[in-house]
């Protein structure tokens, strides 16, 4: 073994004279500019380098403490992590928040208007995305040794503008400026292969074999970020891949004279990860977003194994030394792959091949809806992957030959359980080859696993019922409390110290201070300089004037009719409604806030956001309203802006169908920052009221229980309609054409999906809804009472720290201990 790296001194130094040098080296030997002609960009990269170079420090630091030693890595295969802005976070991270603030103002500029230069990597399209990249700062924060692997789309997520009230869609150029946070590997390769046909032969040993004739191959090279853990020196690592066309495709096609055709070669490599699916549910025959699954899941795969060769590993012996979670199905196929990988190319028997993916492999569901679960045409599928598809049908052979024995001549059964769906078309069931291929799987809240149990996942849980288990998301308290607001963290602070961001069952300790007239004060204090803070971008985002003393109630997530934003329009136009009817109807001013982006095929996604600002336009510039409401479509909802956002909301909005959000995260956001919630018993709500009190929280709504009898019984909303005058005035109200300039065409679609199917039961839950936001309306005079219930909120949300998420995913699936880093 090599001797430690010593790199005191130098870029390592963190003393603020050190800081600011490096800052100063950066701006004229990295950007190569005098500081009198260095723009906004060369500021901001040169902050980006000196923090990489602290970041870096502890990379080295993290990789030569643990080389060689007998430990176990978490790897965290996800087709989307999104990780919102670097640089302040990796300051807050680093502890050297305030010392780069002091630098900046020293060399005399804005240091927001530096934050505010980044890009950011929006490389998700959601939830599921922002999770991966809340549980990669728990790791490194935990001090567990994990690597994150994923795709370097070069467009992640589109941009949103908003034009007439519509959703327009920009690519998004993260990458445009240059990308301070990653360094490229272009040593660090795999190929990947793709199409062709399979051969049997016999080895050396005249055992029967496989080989795999492709039709083409790409090549990966390793993109790698730090990811630092909060004020520790473990440095994990986010490799992500990026495809190009492999080397000696061109020289042949060069040699040939075929230079357009060397092109091609190229331009067809390097489609792999052009862009990130902006789908918020799987694309069945979108054959280029199946080959991006199983490029990035064969690269992964590749140099795990080539880091576990490295340290002399014997290959029976891998699940000892890697933990392979599936962030949803997306990187399913890589038990078929890890299986081809052993068996095919590392002579391993099938036995000990099934063995070693079977207790490596954990996989994490994060959907109920049906028409989410991923499933892949066979023609399409075999087409691609000859080999796997020969995989798969051994792997599903031995499977059923199990079910059958567990239940003999019970051929529904192994229908419904088998890995290819035949019940209409042939497809490969990319869920149950997660089931099948993993020792452990788990849903995201208590309510979704239980649900995955009892339904989607039945057969497979009452065949290995010891797999399953519940791990309620989390998200990290340093974005989402600390970065986010500054505020309420120093009052925070002030109370009870700062070992909370670390341990935030600690938040517990605010709960006396709920009954202190004088810190309710400050709190009140801080949400409203957080309201002002977030009235001034929207003024300067869309031109709305909205007023900081009204109840900001928000509603920011991907546009979904499940996520039902149009049963909180419906609430609006009520109120509406009854401003109308009396014009001193006595309502406390509320400006509704909406953001979230819709899949650009999704038509019925795009006409709510089209709503909502329609309404916006009626109500905003309508006298009658006299500022008693506000309607605001914030564009461009991303981690970057959700800073805003998260940190000014009163009333945080919920409301899903219930049994349909597999748990939210953005509940846990609101009410950390001291957000009330009106919310449905769906997802982790359940467990959110749980903890803060259930007279803490506005519940309204039918249970998954009651959707389902309904839904079996033979749900009719017309009925729900004729029953509520307020709703059939709603209703009328848009389907008039009042708020599209007397057009009765445009919201048609809308209108017609609710009278007639109403899938996701808006009318059977208006009425509940419309009462609990009268309750919402008069709980909000009593300040000091609304007050104290936004104190305990806060308090008690400690369990919804991604820190404890990942503990339990550490000690029940994972199995893994943290390593302390050292830095000297
Ligand atoms: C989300 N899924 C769930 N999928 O909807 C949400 O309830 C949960 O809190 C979150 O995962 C984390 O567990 C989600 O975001 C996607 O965005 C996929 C992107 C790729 C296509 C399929 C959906």
């Amino acid at each position: 073994q090599s001797e430690p790296v010593s790199c005191t001194g130098g870029r390592a130094d963190m003393s603020l004279d050190g800081l600011r040098r490096t800052f100063r080296e950066h701006v004229f030997y990295t950007q190569g500019r005098f500081p009198s002609v260095a723009t906004r960009n060369d500021l901001y990269m040169a902050f980006a380098y000196t923090v990489r170079d602290q970041l870096l420090h502890r990379w080295i630091k993290t990789v030569e403490q643990m080389a060689g030693k007998d430990l176990k890595i978490v790897s965290y295969l996800s087709a989307e992590f999104l990780l919102g802005p670097h640089l302040e976070n990796n300051l807050i991270n680093l502890g050297i928040y305030d010392d780069v603030l002091g630098i900046a103002k020293e060399e005399g500029f804005d240091i927001q208007v530096i934050f505010d230069q980044e890009e950011e990597p929006g490389l998700g399209n959601g939830g599921l995305g922002r999770l991966a990249a809340c549980y990669l700062d728990s790791l490194a924060s935990l001090e567990v040794p994990a690597i994150g692997y994923g795709i370097r789309y070069e467009f992640g997520i589109f941009d949103q503008e908003i034009r007439d009230g519509w959703q327009v869609e920009r690519t998004d150029q993260w990458l445009r400026l240059g990308n301070p946070w990653e360094l490229a590997r272009p040593e660090i390769t795999c190929r990947v292969s793709f199409g062709g046909r399979t051969e049997p032969y016999q080895d050396d040993r005249g055992r029967y074999r496989v080989r795999w004739i492709p039709h083409r191959t790409v090549k990966g090279v390793a993109y790698d970020t730090p990811i630092l853990g909060y004020r520790v020196n473990t440095c994990n690592l986010l490799r992500l891949w990026k495809a190009e066309a492999i080397e000696s495709f061109e020289f042949e096609a060069f040699n040939v004279g075929d230079y357009y055709g060397a092109v091609d070669e190229k331009i067809y490599s390097e489609n792999i990860t052009k862009v990130l699916y902006p789908n918020d549910e799987p694309v069945q025959g979108k054959q280029l977003r199946l080959e991006q699954q199983y490029f990035f899941v064969s690269c992964s795969l590749q140099d795990m194994l080539r880091i576990y060769k490295l340290g002399g590993g014997k290959l029976d012996r891998f699940s000892r030394h890697f933990a392979i979670q599936l962030n949803d199905t997306h990187p399913a196929l890589g038990v078929a792959e890890l299986m081809r990988l052993l068996v095919d190319e590392e002579g391993m028997d099938w036995e000990p091949a099934w063995d070693v993916t079977c207790k490596t492999f954990g996989y994490t569901n994060h959907t109920l809806l049906p028409e989410a679960l991923e499933k892949w045409p066979v023609e399409l599928f075999a087409g691609l992957f000859p080999r796997h598809m020969e995989i798969i049908y051994e792997i599903n052979r031995r499977f059923l030959d199990e079910v059958r024995r567990r239940w003999p001549g019970d051929e529904a059964r192994v229908a419904r359980m088998s890995l290819i769906d035949e019940s209409g078309g042939r497809f490969v069931r990319m869920a149950h080859l997660a089931c099948v291929g993993s020792h452990a799987i788990n849903g995201v809240a208590e309510l979704h696993s239980r649900l995955l149990k009892e339904d989607v996942l039945r057969d497979f849980h009452e065949m290995t019922p010891e797999k399953f288990s519940n791990k309620t998301n989390g998200v990290t308290p340093r974005r989402f409390l600390v970065l986010a607001n500054p505020g309420l963290t120093r009052l925070i602070e002030g109370k009870i110290g700062d070992t909370w961001i670390r341990r935030p069952e600690e938040l517990r300790k605010l709960e006396p201070c709920a009954d202190d007239p004088a810190f309710r004060e400050e709190w009140r204090r801080v949400k409203l300089e957080n309201k002002k803070n977030l009235a001034r971008v929207i003024r300067e985002r869309t031109g709305i004037e909205v007023d900081p003393a009204s109840m900001f109630d928000i509603q920011v997530k991907r546009l979904h009719e499940y996520k039902r934003q149009h049963l909180n329009v419906l609430h609006i136009i009520a109120l509406y409604d009854r401003i109308k009817r009396n014009p001193s109807y006595d309502l406390c001013p509320r400006t509704f806030i909406f953001g979230g982006k819709a899949a650009p095929g999704y038509f019925m996604a795009k006409l709510i956001i089209k709503l909502i600002n329609s309404v916006g336009d009626t109500v905003n510039r309508d006298p009658d309203v006299n500022g008693r409401l506000k309607v605001v479509f914030f564009p461009d909802l991303n981690v970057k802006n959700a800073k805003f956002i998260y940190p000014a909301a009163d009333l945080s909005e919920q409301i899903s169908t219930a049994g349909k959000e597999a748990s939210g995260t953005g509940n846990m956001k609101f009410s950390m920052n001291g957000a009330l919630t009106i919310g449905t018993l769906d997802g982790a709500n359940v467990e959110i009221r749980e903890e803060v009190g259930a007279e803490n929280f506005f519940l309204f709504g039918l249970t998954a229980e009651e959707v389902y009898s309904l839904k079996r019984d033979g749900y009719r909303p017309m009925e729900y309609f004729q029953a509520n005058p307020e709703l059939q005035r709603v209703v009328e109200r848009i389907a008039s054409g009042y708020f599209s300039n007397g057009d009765r065409e445009l919201f048609k679609p809308l209108v017609d999906a609710l009278m007639f199917h109403d899938t996701f039961m808006l009318f059977a839950d208006f009425g509940s809804y419309a009462d609990v936001q009268g309750r919402v309306d008069e709980a909000y005079r009593d300040r000091e009472h609304w007050t104290r219930m936004s104190i305990l909120n806060s308090a008690r949300m400690g369990k919804f720290s991604s820190d404890r998420a990942i503990r339990e995913y550490c000690e029940d699936i994972w199995k893994v201990k943290p390593v302390p880093i050292l830095l000297e």
